[in-house]
C-alpha cells in the first residue's frame, strides 16, 4: 500500500474493529448507508464493508433508498440490502422496533457519502445512529472528525475500502479473502471500474490498478463487470440515448456541450431514468469541448443535472452552485419546483460567466 494511504485506512481499520468489538459485545448489527442515486461505487465499497464485518460473524446491512439499478444486480450480493421503505420481514421488524434480525443498530458506516441529506430515506436513520464511521473521496464535507477517512485523491470509496480491509488483515492475521469474499471482491471492483471509468480517468493511479489486479485475484471479474456497467443495455436505452446525443446544443465557441431530455422522452422510448447515463461522457469527449452537462427530468418533477469536464472547468464548484457536489471533474445536482426551460437557461448563463 502507498505510503500516502497508509494513514487514513489505519485509523479506519481501527474505528471499524472497534465497533465490531462492541458489536460483537452487545448482539448489535451494524448498518452501512451510500448515497441516492446510487452507483457501482457506492455499492462496491458498501457491499465491502458489510461483507468485511460479517466476516466477524456480526450482523450487518446496507441500507440503500432506492432499488438495486438492474445493470448492477450482478453484484450478486442477496440478502445485504436493507431498504427502509421496502415491503420486506426486515423493513417491517425495523419499522415497528428499530432493530435488524432482532438487533439493535450500534453503528454506522457511510460509504462514498459524508452527508445525510443525500441519502434518501436512510438519512434519518443515519441521523438517529450515535456512532458514525465515513469513508469517503467527495471534497464536500464539513465537521471533520476521527471517525471520519477522507480522501479526495482516492480513485474510489472502493478503492479506500480495500485498503482499510488489507489493514484489518494484518491487525488480525485474517485472510483477505476472508474478509472481501468473492461476491464482495466483484462488488469492490465494480466501484473502482464506476468511478475510474474502466481506468481511463485521471485519477487512475499506479496503486489503483494493482489493487484492481488483487481483487481479481481475489474473484473479481473483470469483463462481466465492464460489460454490466459500461456496454449493456437495453434497445430502448440505445434510441433514447441517441435521441439525447442528437438535441445536443453547444455553447461558448464550443467549449460547453448541453443536452436537455424532459420526462416525455423517457416514456416515448420506453426508458427509465437511466436510459442517458452514458451521454455525458461522450459529450465531453467531443472535440474542442471542455465542459458537458446533462439535464434529465424525472418523473416526479425533480430535475437531474450531470457535469463533466475535460480539463480545466471546476465540475464540483459549480454543482455547489446549485446545491450538489462531487469531485473537479465529474459532479451533480438535484433541483425541485423549477421549470427545464428555466433551469437550463440559468445553466447556460452560469456557464457563460465562467467559461
Ligand atoms: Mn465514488
Amino acid at each position: 500500500m502507498r505510503e500516502r494511504y497508509k494513514e487514513g485506512s489505519a485509523r479506519s481499520a481501527d474505528n471499524i474493529l472497534s465497533v465490531i468489538d462492541k458489536a460483537k459485545k452487545n448482539d448489535e448489527a451494524i448498518l452501512v448507508f451510500l448515497h441516492r442515486s446510487v452507483d457501482g461505487d457506492c455499492i462496491g465499497s458498501a457491499s465491502g464493508i458489510c461483507s468485511i464485518i460479517r466476516s466477524f460473524g456480526v450482523d450487518s446491512y446496507v441500507a440503500i433508498p432506492e432499488q438495486l439499478p438492474e445493470n448492477m444486480e450482478f453484484m450478486g450480493i442477496d440478502g445485504l440490502f436493507f431498504h427502509p421503505d421496502a415491503n420486506t420481514h426486515l423493513a417491517e421488524e425495523f419499522t415497528i422496533s428499530r432493530t435488524l434480525a432482532g438487533r439493535k443498530i450500534g453503528a454506522a458506516v457511510s460509504c462514498d457519502i459524508s452527508d445525510s441529506s443525500r441519502m434518501g430515506s436512510c438519512g434519518e436513520i443515519f441521523d438517529s445512529i450515535d456512532t458514525k464511521i465515513i469513508i469517503d473521496h467527495h471534497e464536500s464535507v464539513k465537521d471533520r472528525s476521527d471517525l471520519h477517512w477522507i480522501d479526495p485523491e482516492a480513485s474510489s470509496a472502493s478503492e479506500m475500502v480495500f485498503y482499510i480491509a488489507q489493514q484489518i488483515a494484518e491487525i488480525t492475521g485474517k485472510e483477505l479473502k476472508d474478509l472481501l469474499d468473492t461476491s464482495a471482491a466483484k462488488a469492490v471492483l465494480a466501484g473502482i471500474v464506476t468511478d475510474t471509468g474502466r481506468f481511463t480517468f485521471s485519477n487512475t493511479r499506479p496503486e489503483t490498478l494493482e489493487t484492481a489486479g488483487l481483487l481479481i485475484e481475489l474473484g473479481g471479474d473483470i469483463s462481466k463487470v465492464c460489460y454490466n456497467l459500461f456496454d449493456r443495455k437495453t434497445k430502448e436505452k440505445f434510441l433514447l440515448s441517441a435521441w439525447a446525443r442528437s438535441e445536443t446544443r453547444f455553447y461558448c465557441d464550443g467549449k460547453f456541450a448541453l443536452t436537455v431530455v424532459p420526462a416525455e422522452q423517457f416514456a416515448r422510448f420506453g426508458a427509465g431514468p437511466d436510459g442517458v447515463d452514458d451521454v455525458v461522457s461522450a459529450m465531453r469527449d467531443i472535440d474542442g469541448v471542455e465542459l458537458a452537462i446533462v439535464l434529465r427530468e424525472l418523473e416526479n418533477g425533480e430535475i437531474r443535472c450531470n457535469v463533466r469536464s475535460q480539463e480545466y472547468f471546476d465540475c464540483s464548484k459549480f454543482a455547489e452552485g446549485f446545491g450538489g457536489g462531487g469531485h473537479v471533474r465529474a459532479s451533480g445536482f438535484t433541483v425541485r419546483n423549477t421549470g427545464l426551460d428555466e433551469l437550463a437557461g440559468e445553466v447556460v448563463k452560469r456557464v457563460q460567466d465562467i467559461l
